[in-house]
């Protein structure tokens, strides 16, 4: 079949009557928009119960879509989720695939099959602006250069990116194989993680010129007047104003729609907020009564506006799947003092969950999401139904017609049947990764976690990352903050779902 006749077979199963299927025929492919947020919680947003602060853009996707209350990242950090959603496959399969530094080799072999790939397969135009982490180059990167491989060679057109983290060097945006912005007469960028190769005093010496104070780790480089994880020397031009990410992202991906809007396209929007250092604009400093960390809640929800309005004006809203979710729980200090814990009020960030980011409880991996796509999928709908990101690439692999080998996305999903009914069921378990190879085992309403005696705090953040060196059982049904472990009640079933985890790491693959 056509990529153009599988859509449409799709489009007409679901379709409600027969002028529908003949419209949906006519259709172009929809446009695919991932709003990505760093360390947003499921209760930071007001479709999900917030009412500390406001998220009405947030909540306009919800109203005109459908909001899921089970589904997951992979991970409970950054790189895992990311190479999950990417990939099709959960990370933790391979090593080195934790939080990684802006220098780790590109993760994601150039050539593999890719979210982004299959999409630019079915003929659309693929960006990515924003955070990136997953590693550029092979080792031994220079700056300087072309550095790659990079998204441009995992499935992406184009790339406007943030190597890692805003927490960590460099400090510079890379555009495409190059850093964006920096003056021919400036000195080279040099980075290093391991040794100090900049003699201008760190956070540590220069603790008190900070414009925000670090609480743990983050005290060596310093620019814009805050200290990061690493070293870097030169390329001061190109350097970011934290102030300015949001922005600067915000209209970088207004232009990827507005340059595509006659043929479909898919722009997966990396926002850095609400991750630390958290430093809204000047307009949005004082937002709310939460400090930074709310501040930054409101500007993520500027930028979906941006979103929204850019869509609407183009007319583009109609036949647009956007994606709103998070790559992994909420963390108040996480490294800055910037009054996150202090003015937390009663909000609560994982909303009704246990565990923050980092941890393999709920709060760790069940994530705020809501899909809109008006003409397909029902408008106010909530699901229940299990979904994880790692189901994007076989879920858009279907939607373009494009048949999965058995080693392509091995533990992706494809979740276009719950978009068009709520209740269906696509998957019957997932595997939830907190740091230090703790997983977590969902499946239906049970979720055991099995025994480790790693550590359980991570740093000084003092948060539980829900290791025991005993089995843990809860039935998520009546106790979705995994209080009562019902391990002892009920051997057989520990027994049961940790064979099942077993077997599904063993086969290398979780899909059937
Ligand atoms: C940790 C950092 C934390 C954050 C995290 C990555 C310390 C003590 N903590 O190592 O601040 O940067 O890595 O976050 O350095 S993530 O959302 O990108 O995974
Ligand atoms: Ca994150």
């Amino acid at each position: 079949m056509t990529n153009t006749a599988c859509l449409r077979a799709f489009l007409c199963s679901v379709a409600v009557s027969a002028s529908a299927c003949l419209a949906a025929a006519a259709e172009r492919p929809p446009n695919i928009i991932i709003i990505y947020a760093d360390d947003l919680g499921y209760g930071d947003v007001g479709a999900y119960g917030a009412t500390a602060l406001e998220t009405p853009e947030m909540d306009r996707l919800a109203r005109e879509g459908m909001r899921f209350t089970s589904a997951y990242s992979t991970s409970a950090t950054c790189t895992p989720s990311r190479y999950s959603m990417l990939t099709g496959e959960y990370a933790w399969r391979g090593d080195g695939r934790g939080v990684a530094p802006a220098d780790a080799p590109l993760l994601i072999p150039p050539g593999s099959t890719t979210l982004g790939s299959i999409l630019q397969e079915a003929g659309y135009y693929t960006a990515i602006v924003g955070k990136w982490h997953l590693g550029l180059g092979t080792g031994n990167l220079d700056w300087n250069g072309k550095i790659a491989p990079g998204p441009l060679e995992v499935g992406f057109d184009s790339s406007f990116i943030i190597p890692a983290t805003v927490d960590r060097v460099p400090t510079v945006y890379i555009e495409g194989h190059y850093i964006y912005g920096k003056d021919e007469e400036d000195e080279p960028l040099r980075v290093s993680y391991r040794q100090r190769i900049d003699s201008s005093p760190s956070g540590q010496e220069a603790r008190d010129t900070l414009k925000m104070d670090w609480s743990h780790g983050h005290n060596q480089s310093i620019a814009n007047g805050i200290s990061r994880i690493g070293w870097q020397t030169g390329a001061e031009s190109a350097h970011w104003r934290d102030e300015d990410i949001a922005d600067v992202l915000s209209s970088r991906a207004v232009e990827v729609i507005e340059n595509n809007k006659d043929r479909p396209f898919f722009l997966y929007f990396s926002l850095h907020d609400p991750h630390v250092p958290r430093v809204p604009h000047e307009r949005f400093v004082g937002a709310t009564d939460m400090g930074p960390r709310g501040d930054v809640i409101v500007q993520i929800d500027w930028c979906v506006g941006e979103i929204n309005r850019t869509l609407d004006r183009l007319g583009l809203t109609e036949n647009t799947i956007v994606i709103l979710t998070s790559d992994n729980g909420p963390v108040l200090d996480d490294g800055y003092k910037d009054e996150s814990a202090e003015r937390i009020g009663d909000h609560k960030p994982a909303g009704p969950f246990r565990g923050w980011k980092y941890s393999r409880f709920e709060g760790g991996t069940r994530m705020p999401t809501i899909i809109r796509w008006p003409a397909r999928v029902p408008a106010g709908t909530v699901s229940d139904s299990i979904i994880s990101q790692v189901d994007f690439p076989a879920t858009f692999a279907a939607l373009t017609g494009r048949e999965l080998q058995e080693n392509e996305a091995p533990d992706s999903f494809n979740f276009l049947p719950v978009l068009v009914n709520p209740e269906a069921t696509v998957r019957e378990h997932v595997v939830q990764q907190g740091i230090r190879n703790l997983l977590g085992f969902r499946r239906g309403d049970w979720k055991y976690h099995h025994p480790s005696n790693a550590n359980t705090t991570a740093w000084e953040t003092g948060i539980d990352l829900g290791s025991r060196p005993y089995p843990q059982l809860y039935n998520l049904a009546e106790d979705l903050g995994e209080t009562n472990n019902l391990a002892e009640e009920h051997p057989e079933l520990v027994e049961e779902l940790h064979a099942e985890l077993e077997a599904l790491r063993a086969a290398g693959r979780s899909r059937p």
